[in-house]
Protein backbone atom coordinates (compact mmCIF):
# COMPACT_ATOMS: atom_id res chain seq x y z
CA UNK A 1 0.00 0.00 0.00
CA UNK A 2 1.17 3.45 -1.03
CA UNK A 3 1.70 5.73 1.94
CA UNK A 4 -0.64 8.45 1.05
CA UNK A 5 -3.07 5.65 0.67
CA UNK A 6 -1.92 4.53 4.49
CA UNK A 7 -2.24 7.88 5.82
CA UNK A 8 -6.02 8.33 4.08
CA UNK A 9 -7.15 5.16 5.75
CA UNK A 10 -5.77 6.43 9.15
CA UNK A 11 -7.28 9.76 8.44
CA UNK A 12 -10.39 7.85 7.64
CA UNK A 13 -10.52 5.64 11.08
CA UNK A 14 -9.57 8.81 13.28
CA UNK A 15 -12.76 10.37 12.27
CA UNK A 16 -14.91 7.59 12.68
CA UNK A 17 -13.58 6.71 16.19
CA UNK A 18 -13.91 10.23 17.03
CA UNK A 19 -17.96 9.96 15.57
CA UNK A 20 -18.10 6.52 17.65
CA UNK A 21 -17.07 7.87 20.95
CA UNK A 22 -18.87 11.10 21.06
CA UNK A 23 -21.61 9.33 20.27
CA UNK A 24 -21.13 6.64 22.63
CA UNK A 25 -20.79 9.33 25.60
CA UNK A 26 -24.08 10.76 24.65
CA UNK A 27 -26.08 8.05 24.79
CA UNK A 28 -24.00 6.38 27.95
CA UNK A 29 -22.88 9.65 30.36
CA UNK A 30 -25.19 12.67 28.84
CA UNK A 31 -28.21 10.91 28.52
CA UNK A 32 -28.47 8.58 31.66
CA UNK A 33 -27.17 11.54 33.86
CA UNK A 34 -29.32 14.02 32.63
CA UNK A 35 -27.28 16.60 31.23
CA UNK A 36 -29.41 17.48 28.40
CA UNK A 37 -33.27 17.63 28.18
CA UNK A 38 -35.06 15.86 25.12
CA UNK A 39 -33.83 13.09 23.34
CA UNK A 40 -30.78 12.76 20.80
CA UNK A 41 -30.88 11.08 17.15
CA UNK A 42 -27.28 9.29 17.60
CA UNK A 43 -25.66 8.14 14.02
CA UNK A 44 -24.25 5.23 15.45
CA UNK A 45 -23.93 2.89 12.52
CA UNK A 46 -23.37 5.31 9.72
CA UNK A 47 -20.04 7.16 10.44
CA UNK A 48 -18.20 6.06 7.22
CA UNK A 49 -20.97 7.96 5.16
CA UNK A 50 -19.99 11.03 6.61
CA UNK A 51 -16.82 10.70 6.63
CA UNK A 52 -16.34 9.38 3.39
CA UNK A 53 -17.99 12.18 2.18
CA UNK A 54 -16.46 14.86 3.58
CA UNK A 55 -13.01 14.12 3.02
CA UNK A 56 -14.06 14.08 -0.88
CA UNK A 57 -15.50 17.64 -0.44
CA UNK A 58 -13.19 20.94 0.11
CA UNK A 59 -13.08 22.86 3.15
CA UNK A 60 -14.87 25.85 1.69
CA UNK A 61 -17.90 23.66 0.43
CA UNK A 62 -20.98 23.58 2.74
CA UNK A 63 -22.95 20.90 4.41
CA UNK A 64 -26.43 20.91 5.44
CA UNK A 65 -27.64 17.68 7.55
CA UNK A 66 -30.68 16.60 9.68
CA UNK A 67 -32.04 15.93 12.97
CA UNK A 68 -29.14 12.97 12.56
CA UNK A 69 -26.34 15.43 12.94
CA UNK A 70 -23.56 14.85 15.15
CA UNK A 71 -21.28 12.86 13.03
CA UNK A 72 -21.87 15.29 9.49
CA UNK A 73 -20.58 18.20 11.87
CA UNK A 74 -18.01 16.30 13.34
CA UNK A 75 -16.52 14.78 9.84
CA UNK A 76 -17.14 18.33 8.74
CA UNK A 77 -14.07 19.83 11.74
CA UNK A 78 -16.83 21.12 14.25
CA UNK A 79 -15.03 20.81 17.54
CA UNK A 80 -16.56 18.42 19.87
CA UNK A 81 -15.91 20.59 22.91
CA UNK A 82 -18.25 23.35 21.41
CA UNK A 83 -20.81 20.21 20.31
CA UNK A 84 -21.11 19.06 23.78
CA UNK A 85 -21.20 22.73 25.05
CA UNK A 86 -23.98 23.28 22.79
CA UNK A 87 -25.98 19.63 23.49
CA UNK A 88 -25.76 20.47 27.49
CA UNK A 89 -27.07 24.00 26.83
CA UNK A 90 -23.72 25.87 27.55
CA UNK A 91 -22.76 29.40 26.60
CA UNK A 92 -19.64 27.64 24.98
CA UNK A 93 -21.63 25.95 22.61
CA UNK A 94 -21.12 26.52 18.67
CA UNK A 95 -24.66 27.88 18.51
CA UNK A 96 -24.24 29.39 22.65
CA UNK A 97 -26.42 26.60 23.86
CA UNK A 98 -29.84 27.75 21.73
CA UNK A 99 -29.43 25.03 19.17
CA UNK A 100 -29.33 21.89 21.35
CA UNK A 101 -28.41 18.03 19.99
CA UNK A 102 -30.57 18.93 16.67
CA UNK A 103 -29.86 22.31 15.75
CA UNK A 104 -26.06 22.42 15.41
CA UNK A 105 -24.43 24.86 13.43
CA UNK A 106 -21.21 26.59 12.66
CA UNK A 107 -20.57 28.60 10.05
CA UNK A 108 -17.02 28.93 10.36
CA UNK A 109 -16.72 25.04 9.20
CA UNK A 110 -19.46 25.84 6.45
CA UNK A 111 -21.77 23.39 8.68
CA UNK A 112 -24.95 25.35 7.74
CA UNK A 113 -26.75 22.86 10.39
CA UNK A 114 -28.94 20.37 11.34
CA UNK A 115 -32.57 20.62 9.97
CA UNK A 116 -34.94 17.78 11.60
CA UNK A 117 -37.53 19.19 9.70
CA UNK A 118 -37.67 16.38 7.16
CA UNK A 119 -37.53 17.29 3.49
CA UNK A 120 -36.93 20.63 4.51
CA UNK A 121 -33.24 20.87 3.86
CA UNK A 122 -33.29 19.88 0.48
CA UNK A 123 -34.48 22.81 -0.95
CA UNK A 124 -32.06 25.37 1.61
CA UNK A 125 -29.45 23.07 0.03
CA UNK A 126 -31.11 24.19 -3.64
CA UNK A 127 -31.10 27.72 -2.53
CA UNK A 128 -27.85 27.91 -0.75
CA UNK A 129 -26.00 26.21 -4.33
CA UNK A 130 -28.10 29.02 -6.77
CA UNK A 131 -26.67 31.50 -4.36
CA UNK A 132 -23.22 29.96 -4.88
CA UNK A 133 -23.90 30.21 -8.77
CA UNK A 134 -25.06 33.01 -9.11
CA UNK A 135 -21.26 34.39 -7.04
CA UNK A 136 -19.53 32.45 -9.48
CA UNK A 137 -17.97 30.10 -7.39
CA UNK A 138 -17.29 26.45 -7.54
CA UNK A 139 -18.23 25.75 -4.17
CA UNK A 140 -20.34 22.35 -4.01
CA UNK A 141 -23.33 22.31 -1.43
CA UNK A 142 -23.76 18.66 0.51
CA UNK A 143 -27.56 17.56 1.52
CA UNK A 144 -27.85 14.89 3.66
CA UNK A 145 -31.30 13.26 4.20
CA UNK A 146 -32.76 9.95 5.59
CA UNK A 147 -34.48 7.86 3.21
CA UNK A 148 -37.89 9.01 4.75
CA UNK A 149 -37.10 12.38 3.40
CA UNK A 150 -37.37 10.99 -0.43
CA UNK A 151 -41.16 10.88 0.15
CA UNK A 152 -41.15 14.53 1.05
CA UNK A 153 -42.55 16.47 -1.52
CA UNK A 154 -40.07 19.46 -0.80
CA UNK A 155 -36.74 17.01 -1.44
CA UNK A 156 -38.97 16.75 -4.93
CA UNK A 157 -39.02 20.37 -5.97
CA UNK A 158 -35.48 20.93 -4.69
CA UNK A 159 -34.36 18.38 -6.88
CA UNK A 160 -36.47 19.46 -10.01
CA UNK A 161 -34.93 22.71 -9.45
CA UNK A 162 -31.36 22.07 -9.22
CA UNK A 163 -31.74 19.54 -12.27
CA UNK A 164 -33.70 22.59 -14.05
CA UNK A 165 -30.77 25.27 -12.85
CA UNK A 166 -28.34 23.15 -12.58
CA UNK A 167 -27.21 23.71 -9.53
CA UNK A 168 -24.15 22.11 -7.75
CA UNK A 169 -26.01 20.54 -4.74
CA UNK A 170 -24.82 16.36 -3.53
CA UNK A 171 -28.20 15.11 -2.53
CA UNK A 172 -26.78 12.53 -0.14
CA UNK A 173 -29.69 9.80 1.22
CA UNK A 174 -28.73 7.86 3.59
CA UNK A 175 -31.02 4.35 3.86
CA UNK A 176 -30.62 3.52 7.23
CA UNK A 177 -34.16 1.30 6.43
CA UNK A 178 -36.26 2.96 8.68
CA UNK A 179 -37.90 6.33 9.41
CA UNK A 180 -38.68 6.01 12.78
CA UNK A 181 -40.83 2.35 13.13
CA UNK A 182 -41.71 2.35 9.55
CA UNK A 183 -39.63 -0.11 7.00
CA UNK A 184 -38.37 1.10 3.99
CA UNK A 185 -40.71 -1.31 1.97
CA UNK A 186 -43.63 0.10 3.34
CA UNK A 187 -43.10 3.75 2.65
CA UNK A 188 -41.21 3.53 -0.87
CA UNK A 189 -43.03 1.95 -4.06
CA UNK A 190 -40.09 1.11 -5.23
CA UNK A 191 -37.16 0.11 -3.49
CA UNK A 192 -34.22 1.20 -5.78
CA UNK A 193 -34.53 4.53 -4.04
CA UNK A 194 -31.39 5.46 -6.47
CA UNK A 195 -34.25 5.60 -9.21
CA UNK A 196 -36.31 8.11 -7.36
CA UNK A 197 -35.43 11.18 -8.96
CA UNK A 198 -34.89 10.19 -12.60
CA UNK A 199 -37.66 11.96 -13.95
CA UNK A 200 -35.90 14.79 -12.91
CA UNK A 201 -32.36 13.64 -15.21
CA UNK A 202 -30.96 12.96 -12.20
CA UNK A 203 -29.59 9.46 -11.97
CA UNK A 204 -28.93 8.26 -8.95
CA UNK A 205 -26.05 5.63 -7.75
CA UNK A 206 -26.14 3.01 -5.09
CA UNK A 207 -23.40 2.63 -2.63
CA UNK A 208 -22.58 0.74 -0.07
CA UNK A 209 -22.35 3.06 2.89
CA UNK A 210 -20.65 0.83 5.61
CA UNK A 211 -17.04 0.70 3.59
CA UNK A 212 -15.85 3.96 3.99
CA UNK A 213 -13.47 3.50 0.70
CA UNK A 214 -16.67 2.84 -1.48
CA UNK A 215 -18.34 6.45 0.21
CA UNK A 216 -15.20 7.93 -0.58
CA UNK A 217 -14.93 6.59 -4.09
CA UNK A 218 -18.41 7.35 -5.32
CA UNK A 219 -18.63 10.78 -3.46
CA UNK A 220 -15.23 11.95 -4.86
CA UNK A 221 -16.61 11.43 -8.15
CA UNK A 222 -19.78 13.21 -7.81
CA UNK A 223 -17.86 15.71 -6.04
CA UNK A 224 -15.81 15.92 -9.30
CA UNK A 225 -19.16 16.06 -11.52
CA UNK A 226 -21.05 18.75 -9.63
CA UNK A 227 -17.81 21.05 -9.09
CA UNK A 228 -16.87 21.01 -12.32
CA UNK A 229 -20.01 20.75 -14.12
CA UNK A 230 -22.08 22.83 -12.15
CA UNK A 231 -25.06 20.42 -11.88
CA UNK A 232 -26.82 18.11 -9.24
CA UNK A 233 -25.59 14.54 -8.45
CA UNK A 234 -27.65 12.48 -6.91
CA UNK A 235 -26.15 8.99 -4.24
CA UNK A 236 -27.93 6.40 -2.09
CA UNK A 237 -26.02 4.89 0.84
CA UNK A 238 -27.21 1.15 1.83
CA UNK A 239 -26.62 1.79 5.71
CA UNK A 240 -28.14 1.14 9.38
CA UNK A 241 -28.26 2.99 12.80
CA UNK A 242 -27.34 0.51 15.42
CA UNK A 243 -29.36 2.37 17.90
CA UNK A 244 -33.18 3.48 18.15
CA UNK A 245 -34.60 6.23 15.73
CA UNK A 246 -33.47 8.37 18.91
CA UNK A 247 -32.92 7.54 22.72
CA UNK A 248 -36.34 7.42 23.70
CA UNK A 249 -36.93 4.50 21.24
CA UNK A 250 -37.86 0.70 22.72
CA UNK A 251 -37.25 -0.55 19.85
CA UNK A 252 -40.27 -2.76 19.46
CA UNK A 253 -40.97 -2.32 15.51
CA UNK A 254 -37.34 -4.40 14.33
CA UNK A 255 -36.19 -7.78 15.27
CA UNK A 256 -33.23 -7.48 17.72
CA UNK A 257 -31.76 -10.60 16.02
CA UNK A 258 -31.44 -7.48 12.87
CA UNK A 259 -29.85 -4.86 14.78
CA UNK A 260 -27.74 -7.25 16.82
CA UNK A 261 -26.26 -9.89 14.47
CA UNK A 262 -26.81 -9.08 11.17
CA UNK A 263 -25.95 -5.52 10.88
CA UNK A 264 -23.04 -5.53 13.17
CA UNK A 265 -21.15 -7.75 11.47
CA UNK A 266 -21.06 -4.74 8.71
CA UNK A 267 -20.08 -2.10 11.91
CA UNK A 268 -18.26 0.25 9.74
CA UNK A 269 -15.75 1.18 12.25
CA UNK A 270 -14.94 -2.68 12.34
CA UNK A 271 -14.57 -3.25 8.42
CA UNK A 272 -12.24 -0.38 8.56
CA UNK A 273 -10.00 -1.89 11.11
CA UNK A 274 -9.64 -5.31 9.36
CA UNK A 275 -9.45 -4.29 6.45
CA UNK A 276 -5.99 -2.27 7.32
CA UNK A 277 -4.91 -5.24 9.38
CA UNK A 278 -5.28 -7.81 7.37
CA UNK A 279 -3.58 -6.17 4.59
CA UNK A 280 -0.57 -5.18 7.31
CA UNK A 281 -1.84 -1.37 6.81
CA UNK A 282 -1.91 -1.23 10.92
CA UNK A 283 -0.64 -3.75 13.43
CA UNK A 284 -3.09 -4.23 16.62
CA UNK A 285 -1.40 -1.78 18.85
CA UNK A 286 -1.41 0.65 16.49
CA UNK A 287 -5.51 0.51 16.53
CA UNK A 288 -5.21 0.70 20.05
CA UNK A 289 -3.17 3.38 20.48
CA UNK A 290 -5.58 5.84 18.33
CA UNK A 291 -8.67 4.35 19.92
CA UNK A 292 -6.81 5.36 23.17
CA UNK A 293 -5.60 8.82 21.68
CA UNK A 294 -9.33 9.50 20.56
CA UNK A 295 -11.14 8.59 23.50
CA UNK A 296 -9.09 10.82 25.32
CA UNK A 297 -10.05 13.58 23.36
CA UNK A 298 -13.39 13.06 23.56
CA UNK A 299 -13.16 12.11 27.32
CA UNK A 300 -11.41 16.03 27.61
CA UNK A 301 -13.54 17.73 25.58
CA UNK A 302 -16.46 16.48 27.59
CA UNK A 303 -15.08 17.15 31.16
CA UNK A 304 -14.16 20.90 29.94
CA UNK A 305 -18.02 21.03 28.52
CA UNK A 306 -19.12 19.89 31.47
CA UNK A 307 -17.79 22.18 33.24
CA UNK A 308 -18.76 25.35 30.95
CA UNK A 309 -20.96 27.86 31.76
CA UNK A 310 -24.47 28.01 32.01
CA UNK A 311 -26.53 31.38 30.44
CA UNK A 312 -27.88 33.90 32.64
CA UNK A 313 -31.14 33.24 32.39
CA UNK A 314 -32.64 37.09 31.36
CA UNK A 315 -30.87 35.51 27.74
CA UNK A 316 -33.74 33.30 27.20
CA UNK A 317 -35.64 35.22 25.27
CA UNK A 318 -32.61 36.75 23.13
CA UNK A 319 -32.74 35.59 19.29
CA UNK A 320 -36.37 35.01 19.96
CA UNK A 321 -37.98 38.49 18.97
CA UNK A 322 -36.22 41.34 16.76
CA UNK A 323 -34.82 44.19 18.70
CA UNK A 324 -36.45 46.91 17.74
CA UNK A 325 -36.82 50.55 18.19
CA UNK A 326 -40.63 50.28 16.76
CA UNK A 327 -43.08 50.81 19.51
C1 LIG B 1 -41.96 17.24 8.06
C2 LIG B 1 -41.76 16.29 9.20
N1 LIG B 1 -42.62 15.28 9.41
C3 LIG B 1 -42.43 14.42 10.44
C4 LIG B 1 -41.37 14.58 11.28
C5 LIG B 1 -41.15 13.59 12.43
N2 LIG B 1 -39.96 12.78 12.12
C6 LIG B 1 -38.80 13.01 12.77
S1 LIG B 1 -37.58 11.99 12.24
C7 LIG B 1 -38.63 11.21 11.18
C8 LIG B 1 -38.17 10.05 10.34
C9 LIG B 1 -37.05 10.40 9.47
O1 LIG B 1 -36.60 9.25 8.81
P1 LIG B 1 -35.44 9.34 7.78
O2 LIG B 1 -35.63 10.55 6.91
O3 LIG B 1 -35.35 8.05 7.09
O4 LIG B 1 -34.15 9.65 8.65
P2 LIG B 1 -33.53 8.76 9.84
O5 LIG B 1 -34.22 9.18 11.09
O6 LIG B 1 -33.76 7.34 9.52
O7 LIG B 1 -32.11 9.14 9.86
C10 LIG B 1 -39.89 11.76 11.23
C11 LIG B 1 -41.04 11.30 10.42
C12 LIG B 1 -40.50 15.66 11.05
N3 LIG B 1 -39.42 15.87 11.82
N4 LIG B 1 -40.68 16.48 9.99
Amino acid sequence: METKDRELLLHFYEDMLRIRFFEEKVRDVLLPQRLFRGSSHLYIGQEAIAVGVTHALRDDDYVISTHRGHGHALAKGVDPYAMFSEIMGRTTGCCQGYGGSMHLADASRRFVGEDPVIGSNSPIAAGLALAVKQRGSDQVVANYFGEGAVNAGAFHEAANLAALWQLPVLFLCENNLYAISVPVEQSSAIQDLENRACSYGLAGRRVNGQDVMAVYNAAREAVAATRQQSRPSYLVFDTYRFEGHHTADKETYRPAEEAVEEFRARDPVHLLEKAMIDDHTVDIPTTIAYRDRVREEIDAAFDRAREAPWPAPEQALRFVYTESEVR
